[in-house]
């Protein structure tokens, strides 16, 4: 069977991703359509040797259309996934418009794939930092049981998008060449103020919540306890953005409920596990850096050691390509899912 697919976003940084994963997964495609904001429609768009025009995003796009991947920022999508499930469309939304919905299932398919089929509708794709820490957490609850966790990421600029790359570029360069350079974008384009990213740290990804929280440390927290459907986890988080263009690292603490336990016996659940690689051996200077995970759909853990105090407390360090297995792979997936319990 094969399916007519549609793309909202198509000409931004995981609308690319997600055709080329399509491509090399070779998604069963009837016919695709590319659709955009009205401000980059009638770009072209090469897909497998053939030329399609990106058009303007309406609710009669979505005319005859069984999966449609969002990808264009939240607005659109509350917009337009009611308009395109009303006509008979399954939505894969990768903005955290829908993800706290209740009745919209949010999916890491190693992690929850069953959630699906409560789905009405529309699917919710978590974001890029919660995803890979709850696929490299999940074979570990299995295991021993999962009680708290405190993570600190080191994100990647393209979270923020391709013009926060090229601020990133720019500004590095001018730097280097010893020009003066005023950022507009990082860390939060709307927010007053705009620090440089290039040779820093930015404690602050989205926008400030009531609570001392950053926007994307409470989506790591609301997220990660749904996923895990586990409201009761404890679950503290602290982002901040490097100057890395691809791949989200995090170091993350865990406390298991069962006691006794070693970092190897950590290790061996999470070797094999689905999505998961292990590179863990200081011995050889072993260990999951962002540039070597560009481009890989895997979720890769290393550096697990035991806390030296707290006998149930352990260490990680997570790296994934954010753009991949935090988003365009992670949503395709979904896709492969559905077809595969038949539930599109
Ligand atoms: C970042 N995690 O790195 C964000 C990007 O909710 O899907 C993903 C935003 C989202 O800035």
């Amino acid at each position: 069977q094969t399916y007519n697919v549609a793309i909202v976003g198509a000409t931004g940084a995981v609308g690319q991703q997600l055709l080329n994963t399509i491509e090399s997964r070779n998604f069963p495609i009837k016919n695709l359509s590319l659709l955009s904001s009205k401000r980059s429609a009638g770009k072209a768009i090469n897909f497998k040797g053939k030329e399609h025009t990106v058009e303007e995003a309406t609710p009669e796009s979505f005319e005859g259309v069984d999966v449609a991947f969002f990808s264009a920022g939240g607005s659109v999508s509350k917009a337009l996934a009611p308009e395109a499930v009303k006509r008979g469309t399954v939505v894969i939304d990768n903005t955290s418009a829908f993800r706290m919905d209740k009745d919209v299932p949010l999916v890491v398919p190693e992690v929850n794939e069953a959630a699906l089929h409560q789905h009405n509708g529309i699917i919710a794709n978590p974001n890029c930092s919660t995803i890979q820490m709850v696929v490299a957490l999940e074979p570990i609850r299995q295991k021993f049981g999962l009680t708290k966790v405190i993570v600190s990421t080191y994100q990647a600029v393209s979270g923020a998008g391709a013009q926060a790359v090229q601020e990133m570029y720019d500004e590095t360069k001018a730097i280097l060449e010893g020009r003066s350079f005023t950022p507009e974008i990082l860390p939060v384009s709307s927010d007053e103020k705009h620090y440089q990213i290039a040779f820093n740290a930015i404690p602050q990804i989205d926008k400030f919540e009531e609570n001392g929280y950053t926007f994307e440390e409470m989506k790591m927290i609301n997220e990660t306890k749904k996923i895990m459907g586990m409201p009761e986890l404890e679950v503290a988080a602290t982002c901040v953005r490097l100057p890395v263009e691809i791949g989200h690292s995090e170091s993350v603490y865990i406390e298991i409920e069962e006691s006794n336990r070693q970092a190897q016996e950590l290790k061996q659940s999470l070797e094999g596990a689905a999505g998961v690689v292990v590179q863990d051996n200081p011995s050889e200077q072993l260990y999951p850096m962002p540039a070597l995970a560009v481009g890989k759909n895997d979720v890769f853990v290393g550096r697990i050691r035991k806390d030296l105090d707290r006998d149930n407390g352990f260490h990680l360090w997570v790296v994934s390509d954010n753009l991949l297995k935090g988003a365009a792979w992670n949503s395709v997936q979904i896709a492969e899912s559905l077809i595969k319990l038949e539930l599109i």
